[in-house]
């Protein structure tokens, strides 16, 4: 008898990541991180991603001495550090099994190198697991969700110094012991593959700090650094949790050629091989080796230790997690329309509508995803992000009538059963912000995910009130039918 619908046990859930919903960036003791770098800014158009994201000594310098939290929306969040029951309470009567958080690395060690964890910031997390716990949700814990504590930024340049992975494994031991009752799942580094778009939130890289010339080489050494330093926590999670399962996660950029030219094609494959090579990393333990030829070709000199290549080779990954909003398409050719979505510039696809901000929608995309990971790396995966960015209309009734977002996820979530009808073995979803918050790549609020509003516009008016959208009421009906009503 073939297999249908969703696995019994699916976790069906939700995604947020601390900095995007925390707020209180300076109470009990949290260190500025790099997150609370981040600039609003009115009108921001595709072409300004670069721009936005582009930082500089000067401006930290600045920055981190400037009060005036009204410009940096996410040191004000959406007050999850003290509604989180609230949101938790909402997130149980959608019927969430799971939901992923990542751990403010700066609320644990707020400049990065104490000789002691903050009591405080550990405390604030027991008491958010307890609480998952007690409504039966299951965590999904992110250790670096674009929060590396600054002065690791300014003293290392971020991850490019390798003592910064002393520092990492440290904090990630000190949670390890602190929650091994209440935490199963981990994952390392939040899309770890962004390091190449936008280096400063990944890795805390300062661009005017990389000696000229050398830049894709300083990226690449941080990288490698971020790689073993996963491997090794990966190695302390399974010694000091039992049972624990530890992932890692990917931007799924799953790209088209153009059109049948096989220069499309070859440039489109070797975009995607790129696009993998962080997670074979991770899951097969060494690195690709057209990875090898091309830092050869560029005279790209990575420093390893000598056992940097055993480590990464012990130590791999239980399970694959990444995220997924859109595909992108490539040409040989030039002069073709292009758009952005996700920090990353593509051809624009003539069969995919895309959201008001350029990112192209694609199910069936998604399905090609999931079958190929599968197929690549034979570990159960997880879908950790995917969702659509919008902006809402309060009625007024209060009501939000946001039908395109539950299109968006009916269509998606149509392809993901097909997909696991065809063997994929894909154990959870969870939605990106399940609740509104900040948006990572444009820190606005008004680009909404959510199936719950937050009352709070782009230079932190509101109420911060939480609303049902008509979306909450038909996930929690999804989660109740396990799939198969949508
Ligand atoms: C991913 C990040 C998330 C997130 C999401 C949506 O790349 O992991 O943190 O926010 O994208 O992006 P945005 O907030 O820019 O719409």
């Amino acid at each position: 008898m073939t297999k249908k619908g969703f696995p019994k046990n699916f976790l069906w859930g939700g995604a947020l990541a601390a900095n995007q919903v925390e707020g209180a960036w300076n109470i009990d003791g949290k260190g500025l991180s790099v997150a609370d770098m981040a600039t609003y800014r009115s009108n921001l158009s595709l072409d300004d991603y670069e721009g936005h994201m582009a930082i500089s000594s000067d401006f930290i310098e600045k920055a981190r001495k400037d009060k005036d939290d009204k410009v940096y929306p996410k040191r004000r969040g959406i007050d999850f550090y003290h509604r989180y029951k609230e949101d938790l309470a909402l997130f149980a009567e959608m019927g969430f099994k799971v939901l992923r958080i990542s751990i403010a690395w700066s609320r644990i060690f707020p400049t990065g190198e104490e000789l002691e964890p903050n009591e405080k910031g550990l405390q604030f997390y027991e008491n958010l697991f307890t609480e998952m716990k007690r409504l039966g949700i299951e965590p999904i814990v992110t250790l670096s969700h674009y929060e590396m504590p600054l002065e690791l930024s300014l003293k290392y340049n971020g991850w490019v110094e390798r003592k910064v992975i002393d520092d990492f494994v440290l904090f990630c031991n000190v949670c390890f012991h602190r929650y091994k009752d209440l935490v199963k799942y981990w994952l390392t580094f939040n899309e770890i593959d962004s390091i190449n778009r936008h280096s400063f939130t990944t890795a805390g890289i300062i661009p005017d700090r990389c000696p000229e010339g050398k830049e894709d080489e300083t990226i690449y050494q941080a990288l490698h650094h971020q790689f073993v330093a996963s491997a090794l926590v990966t190695a302390n999670c399974h010694r000091i949790i039992e049972g624990s399962q530890v992932g890692c996660m990917l931007t799924k950029l799953t790209t088209y050629p153009y059109t049948c030219n096989p220069n499309d094609v070859e440039i489109t494959l070797k975009k995607n091989l790129h696009n993998y090579f962080y997670a074979d990393v991770q899951v097969f333990g060494e690195y690709p080796v057209m990875i090898e030829r091309m830092f050869e070709r560029n005279n790209i000199q990575i420093k390893m230790e000598p056992n940097d290549r055993e480590i990464l080779r012990n130590h791999t990954v239980d399970f694959v997690s990444f995220s997924y909003y859109m595909s992108l398409t490539e040409s040989a050719e030039d002069g073709l329309e292009k758009t952005a979505g996700n920090t990353i510039m593509g051809v624009k696809n003539p069969h995919l509508p895309s959201t008001e901000w350029g990112w192209q929608i694609d199910p069936v995309g998604l399905k090609i995803s999931l079958i190929e990971l599968y197929d690549r790396y034979k570990k159960p995966l997880i879908i950790v992000e995917n969702g659509m960015g919008a902006v809402d209309k309060v009625e007024e009734d209060g009501s939000i009538h946001d039908d395109y977002r539950i299109n968006y996820f009916r269509e998606h979530f149509k392809q993901m059963k097909e997909a696991v009808e065809d063997g994929v073995d894909l154990f959870g979803y969870t939605s990106w912000g399940p609740i509104d918050l900040i948006s990572a790549g444009t820190s606005q609020m008004s680009k909404r995910y959510g199936f719950i509003y937050v009352d709070q516009d782009d230079e932190g008016n509101g109420t911060l009130n939480r609303r049902r959208k008509d979306s909450f009421y038909w996930y929690k009906k999804v989660i109740e039918s396990n799939g198969e009503d949508l």
